[in-house]
């Protein structure tokens, strides 16, 4: 397999560091995705088979469809941690760029908890006591897989979580991947999993309130010919009819990208007092660019920002502004 040497020392460091700990505190980024939520459970049933403890506590509940993936039911509401009597003494933090991306359970690592922090975003804060950021990694599933081959620890049941988050990292093997992802997968596949029953896991399994939240942002659906963009939004009230949840939002923003002809697409979505932007590129168009100019960040692929102390309407009206001013200069930085 393709590794790096500065990959296979690093690699190896992390091992290490696993090998001294027991207790163990896993978590990603505040709305938990496919990647971040199949790392979590892969090093869960790892570092139980090692003898270890080890605890998922996410800002957020996962979307219901991961329900299938091993280790699922395990994962605890952020409001049960304080019960579980857990201090752990080591913590591995994925797919996220900054420590403030993991939200509430930041708060439960103790200050003297040796921290792992495994990243492919870019600008990772290097917040860790070991940091491991692969911009070029497709997936954090993808850094993750060399770790647990070197623990000797990739069975099916941890194949099939880490082909979980390459998957759904790489929109179904559409973007950001290369010849090493697929060589992984395929090394994943040979452990028996079964690509086709996952994929309809993950596709065709979604719940009919995310549908009918589709519905609304199909319904307000927007395109901009001059700018090349289109854009949709749901507000509070929609989430609530629909019963769906925040989760649900990405899903839709990911399906916005099926539109042709266009640079981009945006989903703002109103949450208490915040205006959060969701922005997914198409034909190589870099987004993070964007979205870094209003304080956020993400993938070149894939980024957000948010706004807060302004209207819903307010904040698309600016953003628009800010586009249309710079939609010149966008052109030639985007190439
Ligand atoms: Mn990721």
């Amino acid at each position: 397999m393709l590794i790096s040497e500065y990959e296979r020392k690093i690699v190896r460091k992390i091992c290490d560091e696993i090998i001294k700990h027991d207790r163990f505190f896993l978590t990603t980024h505040q709305v938990p995705d496919g990647d971040g939520l199949g790392c979590e459970l892969a090093f869960s049933i790892v570092l139980r088979k090692l003898g270890k403890q080890a605890i998922i506590v996410n800002e957020m509940l996962p979307s219901a469809i991961y329900s299938f993936l091993p280790g699922y039911s395990d994962i605890l509401p952020i409001e049960k941690y304080p019960e579980i009597k857990l201090i752990p003494d080591a913590a591995i933090i994925f797919d996220c760029s900054n420590k403030e991306r993991i939200g509430r359970p930041l708060s439960f690592i103790p200050e003297s908890v040796a921290i792992i922090n495994i990243d492919h975003h870019q600008g990772n804060t290097q917040f860790g006591h070991i940091n491991w950021v692969c911009e070029n990694c497709s997936s954090v599933g993808e850094m993750c897989f060399f770790i647990l081959e070197e623990l000797n620890c990739v069975d099916k049941e941890v194949a099939e979580c880490l082909y979980v988050a390459i998957l759904t990292d790489t929109g179904s093997f559409r973007h950001h991947f290369d010849t090493r992802t697929i060589r992984i997968a395929e090394r994943l596949l040979s452990t028996g999993i079964n690509p086709e029953s996952i994929a309809d896991h993950i596709y065709n399994s979604y719940p009919v309130s995310t549908l009918k939240l589709l519905g609304h942002a199909l319904v307000s659906l927007q395109y901009d010919m001059d700018l090349h963009i289109a854009w949709t939004v749901l507000d509070e009230q929609m989430l609530m009819e629909t019963g769906a949840f925040e989760q649900d939002a990405e899903i839709i923003v990911d399906m916005l990208r099926s539109i042709g002809n266009v640079d981009f697409v945006f989903l703002v979505k109103e949450r208490k007092n915040e205006i959060k932007f969701s922005l997914r590129s198409k034909k190589g168009f870099n987004v993070r660019l964007i979205a870094e100019k209003f304080g956020g960040g993400g993938h070149d692929g894939a980024a957000g920002f948010s706004m807060t102390g302004i209207t819903l309407t307010d904040a698309i009206e600016k953003f628009l502004r800010y586009l249309k001013k710079h939609q010149s200069k966008r052109q030639v930085e985007n190439g």
